[in-house]
C-alpha cells in the first residue's frame, strides 16, 4: 500500500507545517529556532550539531481549521531520520523506523476541529547494524585509519565505543532531521487510499484504486496533457483505453504525462502518470520498444547549509543542469529521495534508478542477515510510494553489499528481494542490486540480477594513477562479464578531483586527471555492446564524514558542491551531446 503524496484539490486540503521550529539535542534544556524541511546539522556552529549521535527534539504549535470539521485529518511526515517518535501534547501517537520514506498520522479522535495542539517530533540519527543506512557502531571507520592490533589505537576505539560515537558505514554525511516537508492534511471521510496505473504502449491503462470504505462508486478519467478526457472508466479495478495513446519517452520536450482523475464518493485525488514499457531483452535495456542507454552522474541530496533538506530550487537546478550536460538519469544513490523529485524528472523525461537506503552491508560478516525483514518492508514502502512514476524504470536492492566472503548466504538474502521486488512491483521493472569492486568471479548474486550494475574504481582506490593499467584491467573484467550475456550499467566510476587545481601533467586529484580517467574508462566502455550504460560518480562534490582520504568531503563530483562545473563536466557535456545526436 502507497502512502499517496498530499494534493490541494476541490476535495483535499494541505497545510505546510515548514518554517521555523523549536528544536534541542537530548540532554539540552533550552529550546533554539531551527529551519523545517533541512537537516539541521550544518544550522550551528555548534559542533554538536554536526556530531552529535541520539535523539533530537522538534516542537511547534498547529491548529486544525475549524472548517474541517468533518473531515479526516491526520499529519503527513515526508522523511524524518532515521527514525521518529511523534507525541501530541507530550503524549506519544505514532512511530516510524526509517529515515527516508514517508509515514501518516491520523488526528480524528486526538484532536477537535479549531483545536491547537503541541507537536513533538523526536527524531533519531543513531546507525547501527539495525538501521538501514548502517552504522558500524565504533568497530570500523568508513575509511579506516586504525590500525588493528596497536594497544593504544584498540583502546582508543574501546574508548569512542563507550561513547556511542556514530560510524557509518558509508560515504556520505549523515545528515538528520525533518528533512523533508511536514503537513497537515484533509480528506473526506471517505477516501481514496491508493491508486495503481499500469500503462502499456497499445493505450490500455489497468488501474486499481483501494478506498477506506467498501461502499460507494469509484470514477476514473484519464486526462490528457491540455485538460481533455480521454478515457473513462469507473470500478476499483478496470481498464482505460487512451485511443493514439500519446507516449512517455526518456528525452527532453517528450515525456507527455496523463493524470488519471478519480473520483469517490465526495473525494477527489489526480495522479500523474505517463505512458511507457520498460523490458530488459537480451542484453539491451528496452523502454517503449527502443533501446535505451544510460548516461547521467549518479547523485546525492546535498547541498550548503540545507544538508540533505528538501528544496525546491537546487532540484530544478540540479535538473537543468542535467540538462546542460545531455545527461538521460541518474541513480538515487544511496536511498529514495524526496517525491518531488521524481515528480520534476517525470515532467522533464529524465530517468531514474530507484535505491533502498541499504548501504554499508560490506561491514563485516554480521552485516544484514537480521535484517531481511526490515529491509523487505522498506522495499515495499518504496516502491508502494513510487510505483506510478514513469520516470522510475529499475529498482536497485541496495549498494555496494558484500556478496563474496560468503557468496551462498548473501544469494540467500538477495534472492528473496529481488524476487519481492518483482512481485510487489505493478508494472515489474526490472530489478538490480549495485555491486562493489569486488571478486566478481566468486560473487553469486550481480550476475542474477536483470541488469548488471558495477561499481568500478580502476586508476583510482586501485591501480592508483595508473591509467594504462586500469584499462588494461577493466578490459580484463569486462571479457569476463562479456560471457554473462546480461547487460551491463557502469554504475559508479570516478576520481576525487580539487576544482582548481591544474597539472601538464595529469596526476590524481587534478582536473586534467579526472577527465584522462574518463577519457580512458570510455574507451573501454564504448568497445562493448553489452555495456548499457555510464554513471560517473558523483554529480557534485558532496559532504561526508571525517577522514584521512576526505578533504572538506568527497570531491568526485563533475561538478563543486555549489554546482560550477569542472573540466570533466564539459568532457561530459560533449561527449553525451554527441551520442545523444546519434541516437
Ligand atoms: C563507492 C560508494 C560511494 C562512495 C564512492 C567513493 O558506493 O558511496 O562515495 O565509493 O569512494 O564505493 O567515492
Amino acid at each position: 500500500m502507497g502512502v499517496l503524496y498530499p494534493q490541494n484539490n476541490a476535495a483535499r486540503m494541505t497545510v505546510d507545517l515548514g518554517g521555523i521550529w523549536d528544536f534541542r539535542l537530548q540532554g539540552d534544556s533550552g529550546w533554539q529556532p531551527i529551519a523545517v524541511p533541512a537537516s539541521y546539522n550544518d544550522q550551528s556552529p555548534d559542533p554538536r550539531f554536526r556530531n552529535f549521535a541520539g535523539v533530537s527534539e522538534y516542537r511547534r504549535r498547529f491548529t486544525i481549521p475549524s472548517a474541517w470539521k468533518g473531515l479526516r485529518w491526520f499529519l503527513r511526515f515526508d522523511a524524518v531520520a532515521h527514525s521518529a517518535v511523534i507525541l501530541l501534547n507530550g503524549r506519544e501517537i505514532a512511530a516510524h523506523r526509517g529515515g527516508f520514506l514517508p509515514f501518516e498520522v491520523e488526528l480524528n479522535g486526538l484532536m477537535e476541529a479549531g483545536e491547537t495542539a503541541e507537536l513533538t517530533v523526536r527524531a533519531d540519527n543513531r546507525i547501527s547494524h539495525d538501521t538501514l543506512p548502517i552504522g558500524t557502531e565504533g568497530d570500523t571507520a568508513f575509511f579506516g585509519s586504525d590500525n588493528p592490533g596497536i594497544p593504544s589505537v584498540e583502546a582508543g576505539k574501546k574508548w569512542q565505543q563507550e561513547r556511542g560515537i556514530n560510524r557509518p558505514a558509508f560515504d556520505f554525511f549523515n545528515y538528520t532531521g525533518i528533512q523533508r516537508p511536514v503537513r497537515l492534511a484533509a480528506t473526506p471521510k471517505a477516501y481514496i487510499r491508493d491508486v495503481t496505473l499500469i500503462p502499456s504502449v497499445s493505450g490500455e491503462v489497468r488501474y486499481e484504486v483501494e478506498t477506506s470504505d467498501a461502499e460507494g462508486e469509484v470514477l476514473v478519467e484519464a486526462l490528457d496533457a491540455d485538460g481533455n478526457a480521454a478515457a473513462r472508466a469507473s470500478g476499483r479495478k478496470g481498464v482505460l483505453t487512451i485511443p493514439q495513446p500519446k507516449l512517455w519517452e526518456p528525452r527532453p520536450g517528450t515525456p507527455y504525462l496523463y493524470t488519471a482523475r478519480i473520483s469517490f464518493g465526495e473525494d477527489r485525488y489526480e495522479q500523474p502518470f505517463g505512458i511507457r514499457e520498460v523490458r530488459v531483452e537480451g542484453t539491451r535495456f528496452l523502454i517503449n520498444g527502443r533501446p535505451f542507454r544510460f548516461h547521467g552522474p549518479c547523485k546525492h541530496e546535498d547541498s550548503p547549509f540545507h544538508g540533505r533538506g528538501m528544496d525546491p530550487c537546487l532540484n530544478v537546478t540540479d535538473v537543468n543542469l542535467y540538462r546542460w550536460l545531455n545527461a538521460n538519469c541518474f541513480r538515487t544513490s544511496h536511498y529514495p529521495y524526496a517525491e518531488e523529485m521524481y515528480q520534476l524528472c517525470d515532467r522533464e523525461g529524465i530517468v531514474i534508478v530507484d535505491e533502498t537506503p541499504a548501504v554499508g552491508m560490506w561491514a563485516d560478516e554480521r552485516y544484514g542477515w537480521n535484517l531481511a525483514d526490515y529491509h523487505g518492508q522498506v522495499l515495499r514502502d518504496m516502491i508502494g510510494r513510487d510505483k506510478n512514476h514513469p520516470c522510475v524504470v529499475m529498482w536497485s536492492l541496495g549498494n555496494e553489499p558484500d556478496t563474496e566472503k560468503y557468496p551462498e548466504k548473501a544469494y540467500d538474502y538477495w534472492r528473496p528481494l529481488y524476487e519481492a521486488a518483482h512481485r510487489l512491483d505493478p508494472q515489474n521493472r526490472p530489478v538490480t542490486v549495485v555491486g562493489c569492486q569486488n571478486r566478481y568471479d566468486v560473487d553469486q548474486v550481480i550476475r542474477s540480477m536483470d541488469v548488471v550494475l558495477i561499481n568500478r574504481y580502476y586508476g583510482w582506490y586501485n591501480l592508483s594513477g595508473d591509467l594504462e593499467a586500469a584499462r588494461y584491467a577493466f578490459r580484463m573484467e569486462l571479457d569476463w562479464w562479456e560471457k554473462q550475456q546480461k547487460p551491463l550499467i557502469l554504475s559508479e566510476y570516478g576520481a576525487d578531483t580539487v576544482a582548481g587545481l591544474h597539472g601538464a601533467v595529469a596526476e590524481m586529484f587534478t582536473e586534467e586527471f579526472q577527465v584522462a580517467y574518463y577519457e580512458a574508462m570510455s574507451e573501454c566502455l564504448d568497445e562493448r555492446d553489452f555495456v548499457i550504460g555510464e554513471m560517473p560518480w558523483n554529480f557534485a562534490d558532496f559532504s561526508t564524514c571525517q577522514g584521512p582520504m576526505r578533504v572538506g568531503g568527497n570531491r568526485k563530483g563533475l561538478f563543486t558542491r555549489d554546482r560550477r562545473p569542472k573540466m570533466a563536466a564539459h568532457y561530459f557535456r560533449r561527449r553525451w551531446g554527441e551520442m545523444e545526436a546519434r541516437e
